[in-house]
């Protein structure tokens, strides 16, 4: 047993549960309940005529039918946008029911409550809704051309535009530094949508007793789901609970709150005064949660003879479906983050985020920003390309420099904050990078190539998390923390920072996450937040009850506090170790009601007692207990960075494309666990792996997505995804007390750009879409571009 965890790497101590089919998910639960399903547009883009209910009245386990003119009120307001930002003019969000109009296929329209599900399945397919189709917008192309509106009131289906500008060091704009350089580029890049997947799929279930409302959600964010659940539907807040079970991935989809059915499935167990359940299945995964990526670039560059950049001047048309629920997040992740290790020189990045009749998006892991690498990354290997460079040398011509930290790019951020870096070793990483991957020896064949790819990554973003610790009388230390997991190994991590704060073995230490009932304050896992915002918090938690227990047992022990120590759960003066009690004697101690798990420990407490007879039990202003919460709130982000590089082949008459080494370099500051961070890592770079060769969403000219099955929507398969060789550089972030950066997203990031960097070397013609398919690749190849 050691207490000194932090930087261990412990075994997951989730996973024998989770593998072993111990998880308990949304679906498991209310196996009694009534079931929901949903009547859901077959069209793009249409008006509602008419619902005829008629011919589903006589279907045996009917038990209500609600359309958007059955909601009160105040439940069938629109949904709220959750991040509003001033260049959103144009904010639109879904009804929970659609009520005269539906603008994507999967939008729901009628909610129906059965017995069982198959009878629910049945009523909906006797509902006739009569429907006058309108011309569907699809693409961001054809959006911006606004011949047809998705939104009537929104002109050019634009629903935000935004400028951002950062002169060059000579104060000069980049589109004048890049008419003034020595060489320039300009070029469009592609980047097709996909989407999270996550293998369950969302699932709401409620409990209404007359008073008290209990919700279980597949979500990443539960507390939020509870506020949003009391607001609407009117149930004061100490009266709602929102419990997130295990929660069978979630990749960023499921921090949408609330979603239609978040509310539609409480508000129907409160009306009828019984259980109600829907899961979703895999089909309105696809066309009834969100998407992502989905952008068309324009970039120009102007460069020197060494490859520094002088100036990037980028446009973004990005498709954001129908609504925008959680505002401009994912277009202002690219626009601001794409800047990547380096030093630009003069740039400008505009965006529109257009509105199309297709799902909605909103950020899926990595959120914005592997549009944003791809763009950077390519313009380098452009860059080395017209000057014939080394494509390594030219990044690093670019770096920002050890001595530069902290950073400022001169970018806002989403909050209006500055996106200062903090923090990184960017030279050494590419060094380190090189030598794992072996790039000065690589040996360049026909349908052989070697990519690279940089980035950095904001993470650990506020406003706040919070955890709360507590030492019981056997011993054992409780952790929990408002925000939830979905396979992030938080139980594990946290318990980790836990035991090695309090001295105790970690067998003692138990971690619960999404406790919305001790933390009824809390924000939610996305953004790679949770170690940074939450992991702190809790070392925050332990150090104040760390220093309560050093306190009482001082007292006990009638020793300075400054001269004790915490060892294997026992506190004692340093160099006098039998002058000690365990930690378990000392939270008896702790209150003065003096409950004693055994009888050793109730001995021990017996007549011990505070050397001051006349001292109050419970001194002012002090709690009973060995128990403590504190939140801690981030000034702003704290910067990851990455650098991947992968080795390709191609087949010469089939163009397969195989990756057959992959190569990652990781800083995440200080590591509190390196196995999963490497399983975070190996986990993004899977899904990244689909991103660049696999996934996306076809949507046809009629707004209909064609793919909509795990038969033709490409994930890859174990067989598909490399090994991943991964090493760690530590910078530690002078933000936070642990010095820590985010993780869970960073495999993700680079991949497509690596993969075109390693494809564009093994073909030698330029590859500047994310997927690229063998017969795209063959395309390519004949066409001569
Ligand atoms: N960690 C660490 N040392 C660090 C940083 C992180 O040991 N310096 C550990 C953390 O303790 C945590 C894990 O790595 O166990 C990821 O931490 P963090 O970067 O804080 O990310 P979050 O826990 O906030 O998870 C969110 C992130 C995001 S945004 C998406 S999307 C995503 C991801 O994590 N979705 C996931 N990883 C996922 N993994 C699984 N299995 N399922 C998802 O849905």
């Amino acid at each position: 047993m050691t207490t000194k965890l932090f930087g261990e790497p412990v075994q997951r101590r989730e996973d024998h549960r989770l593998l072993t089919g111990g998880g308990r998910y949304v679906d498991d639960l209310g196996r009694d309940a009534l079931a929901a399903a949903f009547v859901r547009s077959p069209h793009a883009h249409a008006r509602i005529r008419d619902i005829d209910v008629t011919a589903a009245l006589d279907v045996e386990g009917l038990v209500a039918i609600y359309t958007w003119d059955d909601l009160p009120e105040r439940v069938g307001r629109p949904l709220p946008l959750l991040i509003p930002h001033p260049a959103l003019t144009h904010g639109r969000t879904a009804l929970p029911l659609a009520r005269d109009v539906v603008r994507h296929v999967g939008e729901p329209v009628v909610m129906v409550v059965a017995t069982d599900r198959y009878a629910a399945e049945d009523v909906c397919a006797r509902i006739e809704v009569d429907y006058e189709p309108l011309k569907p917008v699809v693409g961001p192309e054809q959006a911006v051309s606004g011949v047809h509106l998705v939104h009537d009131d929104v002109p050019g289906n634009v629903g935000a535009h935004l400028v951002q500008e950062v002169p060059g060091p000579d104060g000069r704009g980049a589109r004048e530094a890049i008419e003034t350089a020595p060489h320039t580029l300009s070029f469009r890049l592609d980047i097709e949508r996909s989407a999270a997947t996550p293998l369950e799929g969302r699932g709401v279930y409620a409990r209404w007793d007359g008073r008290d409302l209990r919700v279980y959600s597949s979500t990443q964010t539960s507390t939020s789901v509870r506020m949003a659940v009391s607001a609407v539907l009117g149930v004061p807040l100490p009266q709602v609970e929102v419990i997130a079970p295990d929660v069978g991935g979630g990749f960023g989809v499921k921090i949408v709150h609330p979603w239609p059915e978040e509310i539609l499935v409480p508000w129907a167990a409160m009306t009828l005064g019984r259980e109600v359940k829907w899961t979703e299945d895999r089909r309105e995964h696809f066309v009834a949660s969100a998407h992502e990526r989905g952008q068309v670039q324009h970039v120009r560059v102007g460069f020197d003879d060494d490859g520094r950049l002088l100036g990037l001047d980028v446009t973004i048309l990005h498709d954001h479906g129908a609504y925008t629920p959680y505002g401009i997040i994912v277009p202002i992740v690219t626009s601001t983050q794409l800047l990547g290790p380096y030093k630009v020189g003069a740039y400008r990045v505009e965006f529109s985020s257009l509105y199309t009749n297709t799902v909605q998006v909103t950020p899926y892991r990595g959120a914005g920003r592997p549009q944003g690498v791809f763009c950077m990354e390519r313009t380098m290997d452009k860059i080395a390309r017209r000057l014939g460079k080394d494509r390594a040398e030219v990044r690093a011509a670019n770096f920002i420099q050890p001595e530069d930290f902290p950073y400022d790019q001169g970018m806002t951020f989403q909050d209006g904050r500055p996106l200062i870096y903090d923090s990184g070793d960017y030279p050494r990483m590419l060094r380190m990078l090189k030598e794992l991957i072996g790039w000065d020896d690589f040996e360049r064949a026909p349908g052989r190539g070697i990519g690279i790819g940089c980035y950095v990554e904001g993470t650990g973003p506020g406003p706040y998390e919070g955890g709360h610790v507590q030492i019981t009388s056997d011993g054992q230390v409780h952790v929990s923390t408002g925000l939830t997991s979905q396979g992030q190994g938080h139980e594990t991590a946290f318990a980790q920072i836990a035991a090695t704060e309090l001295g105790v073995p970690i067998e003692r230490v138990s971690v619960v996450t999404g406790d919305t009932r001790r933390l009824g304050y809390a924000v939610g896992t996305f953004a790679s937040r949770a170690a940074v915002v939450s992991g702190n918090a809790i070392a925050l938690a332990c150090r104040k009850v760390r220093e309560k227990a050093l306190r009482v047992a001082a007292d006990a022990l009638e020793a300075d506090p400054a001269d004790l120590e915490i060892t294997e759960g026992v506190v004692h003066v340093a160099g006098a170790p039998q002058a000690s009690m365990p930690l378990s004697t000392v939270a008896v101690l702790a209150n003065p009601l003096r409950y004693a798990f055994d009888e050793e420990t109730a001995r021990a407490t017996q007549f011990a007692g505070a050397a001051d007879p006349n001292r109050p039990p419970v001194a002012e202003g002090d709690e009973p207990g060995l128990e403590g919460r504190e939140f801690y709130s981030p000034i702003r982000c704290t910067f990851a960075a990455g650098m991947h590089a992968a080795i390709v082949e191609t087949d010469p008459d089939t163009a397969e494309i195989r990756i057959v080494r992959y190569a990652v370099v990781h800083d995440c500051g200080n590591l509190i666990n390196p196995m999963i961070v490497e399983g975070q890592i190996h986990g993004g770079v899977a899904q990244g792996v689909g991103g660049a060769l696999y996934e996306r969403m076809v949507y046809d000219e009629h707004g209909q997505l064609v793919n909509a099955s795990f038969m033709d929507f490409l994930m890859p398969y174990a067989t598909e995804v490399p090994h991943v060789e991964t090493a760690h550089l530590q910078t530690p972030s002078p933000l936070n007390p642990l010095g820590i950066k985010g993780a869970g997203e960073a495999g993700v990031i680079p991949v497509s750009a690596v993969v075109a960097s390693a494809l564009e070397d093994a073909e030698g013609i330029p590859i500047d879409r994310m997927p690229i398919s063998p017969s795209e690749l063959f395309h390519l190849r004949t066409s001569g571009r």
